[in-house]
């Protein structure tokens, strides 16, 4: 008898859970990419993207995920919805990335560092020095190797439409101003979880912690971590002069943003709506990148306005920085493979 209702429970159970369905469960479609339902009539059945960033709502990275939400609800006639978290509602880049592969998240936008964790082949763009300015650097990743590399995730569950902006990072610190190479020795800086960071921090003698975007303010605050290193930007909106009292113009890696989406959320979309929501990101990407850069040398002057001291690093120190991390710009290379790494170096060489 028990053994009845254990039965029983268990098809009760089943039934239920069919019928719940999830957010944006693949289905059988039908061509227009709508659900069908089991009698074969197709439904057009609402589908919903959760978007997520770790930086706030004044950035223009935000900005840009609002422009890509207004394309997509307009272009797909509210088919598609977006919903839009920043500061890190939905969790830090690694935990967004991985919500991705299991579907339970549709997008996010990290830095090229934390996704080098899924595909190693980002690590090239966190190589120092590697873009001389913003210009060339749109060209590589907008251009045949960059797309090339982004094509590498689609064996992780993830689809990387397209690039946008992060800049060119610069070390902050609430100790001393750093004018030369000398100045980083035994600093406690956070870098991103990425150890090509980590090692190239270490070769020019400061003391780096890897540390998850979301838990760095507090960590400047409370002193865990004298110092880090991202774009004026990101310093000025996410008011991290708060909590540090020198800035100077390293400038050693620019970063990319990878506008990366769920594989299985883009697999289940229709041809249409797959071209609405790349094109969308493409479009929102060149307007995040204009913001990005309309401001960024007046989030420099503001940061002074808080009373922040500036220190410009010199053409022979940054010659100096260039020279120490040398080594591990090359041992990444041997370990990503010379050959692609040769391809973006040319890429650099040809967008000049
Ligand atoms: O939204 C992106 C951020 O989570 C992060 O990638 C920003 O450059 C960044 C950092 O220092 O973690």
């Amino acid at each position: 008898m028990k053994k009845v209702f254990a039965v029983l429970f268990t098809v009760m159970i089943l039934f239920v859970l069919s019928a719940c369905g999830g957010n944006n469960e693949s289905t059988a479609k039908d061509e227009g990419g709508n659900n069908e339902k089991s009698n074969g009539e197709s439904t057009s059945e609402e589908k919903v993207i959760r978007a997520g960033i770790g930086l706030n709502d004044k950035h223009p990275q935000y900005k840009g995920l609002l422009k890509f939400k207004e394309i997509v609800e307009e272009k797909t006639d509210g088919a598609i919805k977006v919903e839009t978290y920043h500061s890190g509602q939905l969790g830090d880049d690694r935990t967004m990335t991985e919500a991705l592969q299991l579907g339970s998240q549709e997008v996010t936008i990290p830095s090229t560092a934390p996704l080098a964790n899924f595909a190693d082949e980002f690590s090239i763009f966190d190589f120092p020095f590697l873009f001389p300015n913003e210009e060339v650097a749109d060209k590589v990743l907008d251009g045949e190797v960059g797309q090339k590399i982004l094509k590498k995730l689609e064996s992780k569950d993830l689809v990387g439409l397209t690039y946008w902006e992060n800049g060119f990072r610069d070390v902050t610190n609430s100790k001393r101003p750093i004018k030369t190479v000398e100045d980083f020795k035994g600093l406690k800086l956070r870098t991103m979880e990425n150890d090509l960071h980590l090692e190239a921090f270490r070769e020019l003698g400061a003391n780096p912690t890897p540390m998850a975007f979301t838990e760095l303010f507090t960590a400047m605050q409370q002193g865990t971590v004298d110092g880090q290193e991202n774009p004026y930007a990101t310093i000025y909106l996410e008011k991290f002069y708060e909590a540090q009292d020198y800035v100077s113009n390293t400038h050693h890696v620019y970063s990319p943003f990878v506008f990366l989406m769920s594989k299985s959320f883009y697999d289940g979309l229709s041809a249409e709506q797959q071209q609405i929501v790349t094109e969308a990101a493409i479009e929102a990407g060149h307007y995040e990148r204009d913001l990005n850069r309309e401001a960024n040398q007046q989030y420099l002057s503001d940061l002074e306005e808080e009373g922040m001291e500036y220190s410009e690093i010199s053409e022979e120190e940054h010659a100096k920085m260039k020279e120490l991390v040398q080594p591990v710009i090359d041992k990444y290379a041997e370990e990503i493979g010379k050959e692609l790494v040769d391809e973006v170096y040319q890429a650099v060489e040809d967008a000049q």
